[in-house]
Parts: structure tokens; C-alpha cells; sequence
């Protein structure tokens, strides 16, 4: 397979697009015996990469619940009954304290999350404030928000937000079972404003929807395929709220979260690969696998938007029994 090298926006590093991915291919990276993939995801990774330094993301929700928007895994959607408090935006003086504190403990990236279709244009005046501040602090700033449009996206540029993340969540054949409120390619074309203006891209998705394998290879052929594919690529495990339609969903198998991670490592070579939602149900050994399989990223803190995550010691204490550390600003 033959590589093409971008210098990408970024002063330090380059984004690397591979030709395309089939999803075929992907499917056939995500049926290797578990020790070819995990060796062929591990070499990769060492290629690029310090294997034991992890990039810290901290989340927090700026703006909570009551979204117009039906995402059937998600718990802030109005659509659904998961008992989150709609609340209004927070103020920015309560942002840049919360963004303090997870940079006093160690976080390297802030990533702003609201519960939007799409902002306003009054939304927007406070999120430039918080993005700017937060800039302000020395950190990488991120912010998700839902849709952009063209003027949004350069207010966010302007403001010096590092990273947009938007999430292609699935693959085309499987997305109108869990979103009919908006399409795929609405989604494409926010990931494709962003990267004409000169931002990074986080985007990734959730696996554990019920998804087949053919469709989980969808998700990362997508991904992958994008051009250049994310710098930030967030691999989500479902977490199953009462409430919300995907609530019973069966259990993926631990062991085929780590095979996707090893797949994402594999065919996004220079992407930080994160270990996203789900942790808190996750052992220490399969978080183990998934650093083995390539990741490089995690939410830290004990909150992600709605829903908990393991507490600041308690992934402290795993990094260290892993001899891994945080790794320092990109920027
Ligand atoms: N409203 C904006 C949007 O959807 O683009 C931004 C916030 S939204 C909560 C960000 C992402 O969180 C979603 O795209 C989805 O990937 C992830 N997410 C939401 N609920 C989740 C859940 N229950 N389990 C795993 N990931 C989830
Ligand atoms: C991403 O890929 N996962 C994060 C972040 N980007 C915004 C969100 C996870 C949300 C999990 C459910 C909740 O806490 O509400
Ligand atoms: Fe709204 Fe985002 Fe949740 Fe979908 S994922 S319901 S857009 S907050």
C-alpha cells in the first residue's frame, strides 16, 4: 500500500493519508489471529510514536441535555427519558476553572462539549471567551459543538481552538438505525470546514451498538479514508444509559474493542488513537491491551459529559503500574 505525505497545518508534525482503505481490508485486519494484530499494531505504533507516553483530555460539558437531536445512544438527546437535568450554558468564569484544575492535575487538552444541534450565534460569542481563555491557560483547547457553518468555524479558528471534534460515530450502512435527525454527510461537512480552515480534526466514533463486523470496519474504513484522516481519532465503547434506546444493547466483547483500536492504530498510523468512552466498566488488562494495541489518548477526570469515568488517582495509579506517563503539549 503506498504512502503520501502531507505537511499538514500543524508546526511539528505531519499527517500521513494512506491510500484507500477497503472496507473489506479493515474487516480482514479485524479477523487476524489477536497476537498478528496486536504485533502489527504495536510496530506501527513504536514507528511513530513513544509507546508509553499517553495524552490526557480532559471533558467538560458546557452545555447539559435537552438536544434536538435523536442520537439513539445518547443521553442528553430530548428525544429520550435518561433523566439528565437540561441546564444552561455555563459562564466562562466557571470554564476556565474547571479547565485550571484538570491542567493542576495533569490534563494536557480541554475539550468543551455541548448539547447542540448546532450552535447559535450567541452561543457562539461565549464559546470564543472560553476557547480563548482556556488558550490563555497553555493548554490545547477542543471543543465540540455539533454542526458548523462557514462563519462559526473561522470564529473558532480565530479564537485559537486546536482541535473540532465531531464524530462520524458509525458507518453509512448502519448510521439511520441509531440518527435520523441529521446525515452522514452533514457531519462530512463540518469535518470538511474544519479542515479547510485550518484546524485539527478529532473524530472517531462508538463501537457496541450492535453494529456487525463488517459494519465496525465501515467506521474505520470511513475514518481512515478521510483525507487527510483525523489527527484525534476518539474509539468509543457504548455507555448504556437507562433510557435511551440503546440501552439493552448486547455487550461487545472486550477483547473486539481492543482488535478496533488495533485496526484504528493500523490504518491511521500518526493519529492519537483514544481510548474513549467506557473505561469505567473497563478492566485495568484490557486498558492494557488497548495502550498495547496502539493507544495513545484517554479521557482524564472523573466526569465525561453525563456519564462518570475512572477518577484522576485511579488512572494515575494504572499509568504508573504501566510505567507510562503524559505526554506534553503538541502544540
Ligand atoms: N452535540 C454534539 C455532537 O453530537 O456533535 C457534541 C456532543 S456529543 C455528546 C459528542 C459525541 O459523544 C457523540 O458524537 C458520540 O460519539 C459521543 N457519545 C454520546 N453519548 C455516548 C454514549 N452513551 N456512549 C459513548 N459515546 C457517546
Ligand atoms: C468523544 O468521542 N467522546 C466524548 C467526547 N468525544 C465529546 C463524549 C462521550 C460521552 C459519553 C456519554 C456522556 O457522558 O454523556
Ligand atoms: Fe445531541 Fe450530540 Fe447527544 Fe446527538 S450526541 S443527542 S447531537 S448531544
Amino acid at each position: 500500500m503506498s504512502t503520501q505525505t502531507l505537511a499538514s497545518s500543524h508546526p511539528t508534525k505531519q499527517t500521513t493519508t494512506t491510500q484507500r482503505w477497503d472496507v473489506a481490508d479493515v474487516e480482514a485486519l479485524l479477523k487476524l489471529p489477536f497476537a498478528d494484530l496486536l504485533y502489527r499494531a504495536q510496530q506501527i505504533h513504536r514507528e511513530h510514536f513513544d509507546p508509553n507516553a499517553v495524552q490526557l483530555s480532559t471533558l467538560l460539558s458546557i452545555k447539559t441535555g435537552g438536544c434536538s437531536e435523536d442520537c439513539g445512544y445518547c443521553p442528553q438527546s430530548a428525544f429520550h427519558s435518561a433523566g439528565v437535568e437540561n441546564k444552561k450554558m455555563l459562564d466562562v468564569d466557571a470554564v476556565i476553572a474547571a479547565a485550571r484544575a484538570a491542567q493542576q492535575a495533569g490534563a494536557g487538552r480541554f475539550c468543551m462539549g455541548a448539547a447542540w444541534r448546532e450552535p447559535s450565534d450567541a452561543d457562539m460569542a461565549s464559546v470564543v471567551e472560553m476557547v480563548k481563555a482556556v488558550r490563555g491557560l497553555g493548554m490545547e483547547t477542543c471543543a465540540t459543538l455539533g454542526m458548523l457553518n462557514d462563519a462559526q468555524t473561522e470564529q473558532l479558528r480565530v479564537a485559537g481552538l486546536d482541535y473540532y471534534n465531531h464524530n462520524l460515530d458509525t458507518t453509512p450502512e448502519f448510521y439511520g438505525d441509531i440518527i435520523t435527525t441529521r446525515d452522514y454527510q452533514d457531519r462530512l461537512d463540518t469535518l470538511e470546514r474544519v479542515r479547510k480552515a485550518g484546524m485539527h480534526i478529532c473524530s472517531g466514533g462508538i463501537v457496541g451498538m450492535g453494529e456487525n463486523l463488517t459494519q465496525r470496519a465501515g467506521l474505520i474504513a470511513q475514518l481512515a479514508n478521510l483525507d487527510p484522516y483525523p489527527e484525534s481519532v476518539p474509539i468509543n465503547n457504548l455507555v448504556k444509559v437507562e433510557g435511551t434506546p440503546l440501552a439493552q444493547t448486547e455487550e461487545l466483547d472486550p477483547l473486539d474493542f481492543v482488535r478496533t483500536i488495533a485496526v484504528a492504530r493500523i490504518t491511521m498510523p500518526t493519529a492519537r488513537v483514544r481510548l474513549s468512552a467506557g473505561r469505567e466498566k473497563m478492566s485495568e488488562a484490557i486498558q492494557a491491551l488497548c495502550f498495547l494495541a496502539g493507544a495513545n489518548s484517554i479521557f482524564y477526570g472523573s466526569q465525561l459529559l453525563t456519564t462518570g469515568n475512572p477518577d484522576v488517582e485511579k488512572d494515575r495509579a494504572l499509568l504508573d503500574k504501566l510505567g507510562m506517563y503524559p505526554f506534553t503539549s503538541e502544540r
